[in-house]
């Protein structure tokens, strides 16, 4: 267990979480662990990059009833662990630290502000592939970006930029939360009822299907009034389908092995917020009942 001050502490080491941490140290930056209560981490963990090379680092694992504050903490556990995640460490968070949420699904902020002690709330949007092959060896299967925000860069943004290929600052990063949340709706339960690649939303077979769940998202997007970001959605959302094509999205892996899924962080805020302004959704309505049929199917998730 490691004492010292750290750069950037990560809480949730899945896929995003080793890819961030192989990155950060390569870059030279200290970076420690936090495992989930009551768990341990290996010593050290394994990175293939995408240029084919693979990479061992070590693993400083802190204890999270240490008291030392925390900094920095980049949040990768899945939507569902976040705010119990949040509440282990939350005495070591402050005014100073920053708290940067990089889990897919969109969180109500009323829960985390109790837990955060006045932290700066930032959230990393990413859509980046990467997958596990072990618990601890991960593959990096496709170059996304890395959106982080909102408000004013910080001095530190710099040197995360050099450490983590494709990453940006943006200062009103609320509209592309709702796009990357709506990105998120079309191709992971889709790929997840059908057991494909990303890439296969193009076929034929799926591809009618795909479209008309971007377009009940656009209308979505425009009736909140993210005009641009509904202008553009279409494009962006095949352009990321083709960018993962090699992919299996994240729900896909979670429902495949019969893991909980975080198809309430995903597609539920949608269907709510279709409910609240009485806007027909069918589609996205028919995606969710299939897939909850498809997953008690398969699964004992609820
Ligand atoms: O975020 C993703 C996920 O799998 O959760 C995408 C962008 C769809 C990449 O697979």
């Amino acid at each position: 267990m490691i004492k010292t001050a750290i750069d950037w502490h990560i809480i949730g080491f899945g896929a995003v979480g080793q890819l961030l941490h192989g990155q950060l140290q390569a870059a030279g930056l200290s970076v420690a662990v936090l495992p989930r209560t009551g768990r341990t981490l290996a010593t050290e963990h394994t990175v293939h990059s995408l240029q084919g090379d693979i990479k061992r680092y070590a693993i400083a694992a802190t204890d999270p009833s240490h008291n030392d504050p925390i900094r920095r903490l980049l949040v990768c556990t899945k939507s569902f662990h976040v705010t119990q995640a949040l509440a282990d460490i939350s005495h070591r968070l402050n005014e100073s630290s920053e708290v940067i949420l990089v889990n897919n699904g969109m969180i109500d902020r009323a829960n985390l502000t109790p837990l955060i002690q006045g932290a700066r709330l930032l959230f990393g949007l990413n859509t980046s592939g990467a997958y596990r092959v072990d618990d601890y060896e991960v593959v990096q299967a496709g170059q996304g970006q890395l959106r982080l925000g909102p408000g004013a860069e910080p001095d530190w943004f710099g040197r995360f930029q050099a450490a983590v290929p494709g990453s940006s600052w943006i200062v009103d990063i609320e509209p592309y939360r709702w796009q990357k949340l709506a990105v998120n709706a079309v191709i992971n339960p889709l790929t997840a009822l059908h057991n494909c690649l990303n890439g296969d939303l193009e076929l034929e077979r799926h591809s009618a299907q795909t479209q008309d769940l971007i377009d009940e998202l656009t209308m979505l997007l425009a009736h909140q009034g993210f005009a641009e970001i509904a202008q553009t959605f279409n494009q962006e959302c095949w352009r990321v389908i083709r960018q993962t094509s090699q992919n299996r999205s994240s729900m896909n892996q979670d429902a495949a092995q019969h893991r909980p899924t975080e198809i309430e962080f995903i597609l539920k805020p949608w269907l709510r917020y279709a409910g609240e302004h009485q806007l027909a959704v069918p589609n996205l309505t028919q995606l969710y009942d299939l897939f909850r049929a498809h997953v008690s199917l398969t699964n004992k998730d609820t």
